[in-house]
């Protein structure tokens, strides 16, 4: 650091930010003109946003470093968020709103003859997630920030993010999404890098007390490369990290013999190769693959990440035993599972402790997180692939299997199969490792992410775990969202209204207080401009609608919404089914009874995995009824079927605040949680949906009444499945009209969605679709009923914001960190 003499010069020329629209102006077109080489006369939109987002930046900066060094020196315990997935959205809106200085830039941009919702607009989506699963670790940046806990967060840098959605001639098209052109929100850190092995082979050797010790050679290095992102709390200076690794061909493993001996191809074939880690986010939802490339993403970033906080630590000084109170290691799911066995390699292999001691210190480190119990998304890694490209871990897994099979075999001596069920090697052919097991063994907590979910876990696929571990390992922290970008950000002007009536934003970082807007439920202009707010939203989402389908919507009509990834479990199916009925029953009506039909938009968006046929065909099958139902003149304004094209973040913002009804309708007990049912209520939309994943907190928080349920329960679908498979199907009789419809040909070529149809008709009916059509139907009934009581709606939707206190991500993070992590939050000094 500077010696003392000098540090008076750096305090005095210190970078201290703009705070006044004056200075924001000055740090915009200085960007501008010097860092772009831009000028007045060439200065478009997307240049007055670089500018803009650069002015920001250099004050995130300035918090950032402070922060940094904060917590540094407090030495106290950090949280590191291990997650493949960080699904940020925009950052420059966010940036504005959480230092609090929207207004002085709205002004400023002004000035400078822009409008500040076109500048925003200019930003790519950071789009590195699948879904829900990474859309929450961005929210928890943002509650672990805001609530000032010293908390990072590391994940993949990846060239190309989720794929961008085209809706080509009823078909999804997917355009790879290059993201990197202009991101001023990064900081490449060339000094941090860590040389990571892959393949090789594993030696035994004695040290100079006689001990063995394993050695891991040969192989080949690939460098990972840090990037940092700056992430801002919410009305607080705590500005955090999230570092992301970038994959580079290492130095040393260059190979200049090629390169000066003419085979230029070939050496730079190698530096592709090794920059392949990281190029592409893996596209599924719910669903692993197995493909050695995503294994070797998985360890590239644990080991970086691990190397890092090792690193971190041993500055500290402290002894081995004290990682644990010093470290927080979350797991977000079972993708960073390989940074346990990691640990454990660095413990025993490089730093010499004993195993046990070791591994008790990797116990008291980690805890993970549970986000589904489906099957088919449960990681499993083939033994072979394992032992090839990471010998020494296949060891260290093999090991910590021994010793916990050897602990159930004397505990639970009566129960012989219990050592094949609960082993990580499951006995297939090839041998497979079943990452959840290793995750809950070598973790002190395992947590769900919604009650009910939380509750399969322990009855399903950890039940053995349970009766091995005792239920204290297992525990609940139900999901939740940032209110700052899913209220505040999306819906401003709600926000402000709610502001209004409450005395302040307080609200925003402690939302339960939101119930005192139930004083307000008799207040008529409040309810009046409520309302307003709705209807503004709901132009604003035609329009984008008009501008980007063709397709005119009546915002008068009922917005029924669903928005989420395409999965057969989430039932998108039954969606399009029940639009299929009510287009039929509306054909079959005379125009006085189609007159007391409350008009109707059907709205659908959402990507498909690439692979995955089934999904591909729901979204065809969406886009034929739309073809079909939109140009029908007997319909008219009655029904529309639309299909919003790319489905990400920023799109949410603008389809959230407008929904009057959104569908959250999956098979009971598939949905783990599940947060946009979260980001819909808290927007003054209602629900329908079945008792699944955080729907039934919701339903708790808000009231029966101001929720509408249908369907099969959880504890019911294994006998319903059960029950099909042995021929004890009944297709239900409207869902019979409605394939009978397709089949005719009427949306197009039939045969295009037989494949679908039969999965229900022939197939079992897996998702239990038919089971639930009758009682979905009629809840649909139940809500145009209920739309045509506009008085009795709004107070629905007031009464249920007003509850909806619990999901914040703000509660959620601080149940982990007091029920799971154990750190204490560090705030900025006045
Ligand atoms: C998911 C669950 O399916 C959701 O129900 C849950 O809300 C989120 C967050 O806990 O996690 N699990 C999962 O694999 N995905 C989820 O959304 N999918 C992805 O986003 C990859």
């Amino acid at each position: 650091s500077i010696p003392e003499g000098q540090r008076e010069a750096w305090k005095k020329h210190s970078v201290r930010g703009f705070t006044t629209k004056d200075q924001f102006e000055d740090e915009t077109v200085r960007h501008i003109e010097t860092t772009l080489a831009r000028s007045l006369f060439n200065c478009d939109e997307l240049a007055a946003y670089s500018g803009a987002a650069l002015a920001f930046r250099d004050r995130l900066v300035i918090e950032w470093n402070k922060t940094q060094q904060r917590q540094t020196f407090a030495d106290q315990k950090r949280v590191y968020y291990l997650s493949l997935e960080f699904l940020m959205g925009r950052a420059l809106d966010n940036a504005m709103l959480n230092v609090g200085l929207k207004d002085v830039a709205r002004a400023g941009l002004k000035d400078l003859g822009f409008r500040i919702e076109d500048v925003i607009s200019q930003e790519h989506d950071a789009a590195l997630g699948n879904g829900g699963l990474g859309r929450l670790a961005a929210c928890f940046l943002d509650s672990m920030a805001t609530l000032n806990y010293p908390a990072w967060g590391y994940g993949l840098r990846y060239r190309y993010g989720i794929f961008k959605q085209e809706i080509v001639d009823g078909y999804q098209v997917e355009i790879p999404d290059y993201w990197l052109d202009f991101n001023p929100w990064e900081f490449p850190r060339h000094d941090i890098t860590v040389d990571i092995q892959f393949y090789g082979y594993v030696r035994k050797e004695k040290d100079d007390d006689g001990k063995t010790v394993a050695i891991w050679e040969g192989g080949e290095i690939v460098d990972a490369v840090a990037y940092d992102v700056p992430i801002p709390g919410y009305g607080t200076a705590t500005t955090n990290n999230l570092r992301l690794w970038s994959s580079k061909a290492s130095k040393g493993e260059f190979d200049f013999q090629k390169f000066n001996s003419g085979e230029y191809e070939g050496s730079v074939g190698d530096q592709q190769r090794a920059e392949t880690i990281s190029a592409v986010l893996y596209p599924n939802d719910n669903l692993e693959r197995g493909k050695e490339l995503r294994l070797k993403q998985q360890y590239f970033w644990c080991a970086a990440s691990l190397f890092d906080i090792v690193r971190r630590f041993k500055k500290t000084k402290n002894p081995w035993s004290k990682f644990p109170d010093m470290v927080a290691i979350q797991l977000n799911d079972t993708h960073p599972t390989l940074a346990i066995v990691e640990m454990q390699r660095i413990l025993v292999d490089i730093e010499g402790l004993d195993w046990v001691e070791a591994w008790s210190i990797v116990q008291g480190t980690f805890s993970y997180a549970n986000h589904t119990v489906m099957p088919e998304a449960l990681e499993k890694w083939s033994v072979p692939l394992m032992q090839n490209l990471l010998p020494r871990h296949l060891q260290i897994i093999y090991e910590v299997n021994s010793q916990f099979l050897q602990y159930v075999e004397k505990t639970f001596p009566k129960d012989r199969d219990m050592l094949r069920r609960v082993s990580i090697i499951e006995e297939s052919q090839p041998k497979m490792v079943r990452m959840a097991y290793l995750a809950t063994i070598g973790s002190h907590k395992v947590n769900g992410v919604a009650e009910l979910h939380s509750d399969l876990i322990k009855t399903t696929i950890f039940k053995d775990f349970v009766t091995i571990y005792g239920p204290d390992k297992f525990t609940n922290v139900t999901n939740g969202i940032t209110p700052r970008r899913w209220l505040h950000q999306a819906n401003p002007r709600l926000s402000e209204l709610i502001a209004s009536k409450l005395g302040g934003y307080d609200f925003l970082t402690d939302l339960t207080k939101l119930n005192k807007l139930e004083h307000f439920l008799d207040d008529a202009d409040f309810k009046k401009e409520w309302q307003e707010i709705k209807y503004a939203n709901k132009v604003r989402l035609a329009q984008h609608i008009k501008d980007t389908t063709g397709v005119s919507v009546d915002p008068k009509a009922l917005f029924d919404i669903q928005v989420k990834r395409i999965h057969e479990y989430k039932r998108q199916q039954l969606n399009i089914l029940g639009v299929i009925h009510r287009y039929l029953t509306i054909k079959a009506m005379n125009p006085e009874e189609r007159k007391k039909l409350a008009p109707r938009v059907s709205i659908f968006g959402g990507k498909a995995a690439p692979g995955y046929w089934m999904a591909k065909t729901v979204i065809h099958l969406v886009c034929s009824v739309g073809e079909v139902v939109n140009n029908d003149k007997d319909v008219g304004d009655l029904l529309k079927v639309i299909y919003i094209e790319d489905y990400n973040v920023s799109k949410a913002e603008i389809i959230t605040p407008a929904s009057d009804i959104s569908e959250h309708i999956s098979t009971a007990g598939t949905e783990a949680s599940g947060t946009s049912n979260m980001k819909f209520v808290l927007n003054g939309g209602l629900i329908i949906g079945t008792c699944d994943g955080a729907n039934i907190e919701i339903t708790r928080e808000i009231g029966e009444s101001n929720i509408f349920l249908f369907g099969n329960l959880a504890e019911d679908v294994e006998d319903l499945r059960h029950a099909h498979t042995y021929g004890d199907f009944h297709l239900d009789p409207d869902l019979n009209r409605v394939f009978e419809a397709i089949k005719s040909g009427r949306f197009g070529d039939a045969g295009r969605f037989s494949a679908l149809c039969n999965s229900i008709i022939e197939h079992g009916d897996y998702y239990l679709v038919s089971d639930d059509f009758n009682s979905y139907v009629k809840t649909h009934e139940l809500v145009d009923e209920a739309y045509k009581d506009q008085e009795a709606w709004l107070e629905k939707c007031i009464t249920s914001v007003a509850r909806m206190g619990f999901f914040s991500s703000d509660r959620c993070i601080q149940e982990y960190a007091e029920m799971i992590w154990n750190v204490e939050p560090l705030p900025p000094k006045e």
